[in-house]
């Protein structure tokens, strides 16, 4: 397309994110987005894989940057197809679900408070709303991150 612009090229191309269910109890951590794509609602940690890393090391880097908390015991749960149209541009992202179990002592800080309002332990059986997008559809999907 002639009149595309590079940004809006390379937002064409399906990235790899790699996103964190954190399990406590019957609790999953979430925090509120502040970001174009999701803005306002609860998602999980995660964010864009980098070039040579594996998805546990993906997970736990961008478990700490974003919460400061160290995970460890990581496994993957399910890869899913996940197309942004509605929000306006177009965004295609290949998202890598992990999950993993934290000691009790450790809490959550809101380390990049420019893109989270806060992180916070909610019941899987109570999920705060708005659930970013993708979240809502796997959750209305029967997904559950629990191990059975
Ligand atoms: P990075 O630049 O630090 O690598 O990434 P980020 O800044 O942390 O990006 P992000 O928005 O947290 O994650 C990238 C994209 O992944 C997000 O815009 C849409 C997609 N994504 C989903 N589901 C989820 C989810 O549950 N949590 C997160 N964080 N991202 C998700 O499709
Ligand atoms: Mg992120």
């Amino acid at each position: 397309m002639a009149d595309e612009t590079v940004v809006e090229a390379a937002a064409r191309i399906p990235k790899v994110v790699v996103v964190v269910c954190l399990l406590r109890g019957y609790k999953v951590l979430l925090g509120r987005r502040r970001s174009s794509l999701g803005d306002s609602m609860f998602s999980l940690p995660g964010g864009h894989l980098e070039y040579g890393e594996s998805f546990e090391e993906c997970a736990i880097r961008e478990v700490k940057e974003e919460t400061g908390l160290d995970i460890d015991q990581l496994e993957f749960i399910n890869v899913t197809n996940n197309l942004f149209s509605e929000e306006g541009k177009p965004y295609h992202y290949v998202v890598v679900s992990m999950r993993a179990v934290l000691a009790d002592h450790q809490h959550a800080q809101n380390v990049e408070p420019d893109f989270c309002d806060g992180w916070g332990w909610y019941e899987w059986n109570n999920l705060p709303k708005p659930l970013f997008s993708p979240l809502e559809k796997a959750v209305q999907a029967g997904f559950n991150p629990f191990p059975v």
